[in-house]
């Protein structure tokens, strides 16, 4: 049986077939374009953004492993073949989320891009800030990623408040549902931090009118998908200074363009889409694991699920 490869370029074949030696030793470890791979063999396929019409091509497909914890890059195949797809869940994957959620969050909190750019400026100037008890931090998106995010920002002593399609209850988390409750939710926001699945109803969320509804002096952090946000209105808001600064990880095009306006904007920080990227022994073990669940009783772990789009 073969587990088909497509993470990393192919130089990082020989890394992934060490460790899968360990893992999987009865899986024969294929590099994705490898012209001598028997199509009937492959069982597993563990990618990232595989072409459009290609995962179809395996009639004895039983899983596929997402290297990213979105899906996005798989499942606008409109080929996809009817085969399970567990998504992207390391603990270290999780664990890096909530570190990056936690360094730009205080970074906003502490108003630290004014610091940065008086640096620049030589200028020696003291800005008014708070403490976290009186900052109010609004998590979009409380999923595998978003809780354990809000979590860490809830210890840290936040007013934390999220925001999910289906609602839930967490301990010391305001927490709202739908769309009807974006207003309320967002008015009492003073920090951003979207961590929300990829779908068409998520499409284009972070735009003129959502971030008019965040108070005066709001930052915005993205750490979902580049398709969460309008850029333009993003620029348009934080130009008028209704929107303080912004920390962006994810773009519609990666890398950022050149030309991008973002990569200047003085209050915006530009990541190149690391806020989580466990490294290849941590998803490896993911992997494994997935396979050995599923080979088990069938379970999938942290399933993509086609009715819901995430
Ligand atoms: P999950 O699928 O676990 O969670 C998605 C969350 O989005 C859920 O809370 C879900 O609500 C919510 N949601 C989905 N649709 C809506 C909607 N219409 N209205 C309100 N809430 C909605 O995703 P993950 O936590 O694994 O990933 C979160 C994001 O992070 C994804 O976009 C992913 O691509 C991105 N990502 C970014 C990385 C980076 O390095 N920048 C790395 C890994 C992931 P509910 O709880 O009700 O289902
Ligand atoms: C992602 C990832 O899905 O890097 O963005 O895991």
């Amino acid at each position: 049986m073969i587990l088909l490869v497509k993470s990393g370029g192919e130089s990082s074949l020989p890394e992934w077939r060490v460790l899968f030696a360990t893992l999987l030793p009865e899986l024969e470890v294929r590099w994705w374009n490898d012209p001598e791979v028997r199509a009937e063999e492959v069982a597993y396929a563990f990618v990232w953004a595989p072409e459009p019409g290609r995962l179809a091509r395996y009639p004895n497909l039983r899983l596929v492993v997402s290297s990213g914890a979105g899906v996005d890059h798989i499942v606008g195949d409109p080929a996809l073949p009817c085969v399970p797809i567990a998504k992207m869940a390391a603990p270290e994957a999780v664990a890096r989320m909530r570190e990056y959620a936690l360094a730009t969050v205080l970074f906003h909190h502490r108003k630290l891009h004014r610091f940065v750019a008086n640096q620049r400026a030589r200028i020696w100037r003291e800005e008014e800030t708070t403490e976290a008890a009186r900052r109010s931090v609004g998590v979009m998106g409380l999923g595998t990623l978003g809780l354990p995010a809000a979590l860490a920002l809830r210890d840290v002593g936040f007013r934390v408040r999220g925001w999910s399609r289906t609602g839930r209850e967490v301990e010391g988390i305001e927490t709202f549902s739908g769309r009807d409750s974006l207003p309320a939710f967002l008015g009492g926001t003073e920090i951003l931090l979207c961590l929300l699945a990829a779908t068409p109803e998520t499409a284009g969320i972070i735009c003129a009118r959502s971030l008019a509804m965040l108070p005066a002096g709001a930052s915005v952090i993205n750490a979902a998908r580049g398709s969460h946000v309008v850029v333009t209105d993003l620029l348009a808001a934080l130009d008028s200074g209704h929107i303080e600064a912004a920390t962006l990880d994810v773009f519609d095009v990666e890398p950022l363009p050149e030309d991008s306006p973002l990569w200047t904007h003085p209050k915006v920080l530009v990541t190149p889409h690391v806020a989580s990227l466990p490294d290849r022994a941590a998803r490896a073990r993911f992997v494994a694991a997935a396979i050995r669940a599923f080979e088990a009783d069938g379970t999938v772990l942290n399933r993509y699920d086609p009715a819901r789009g995430y």
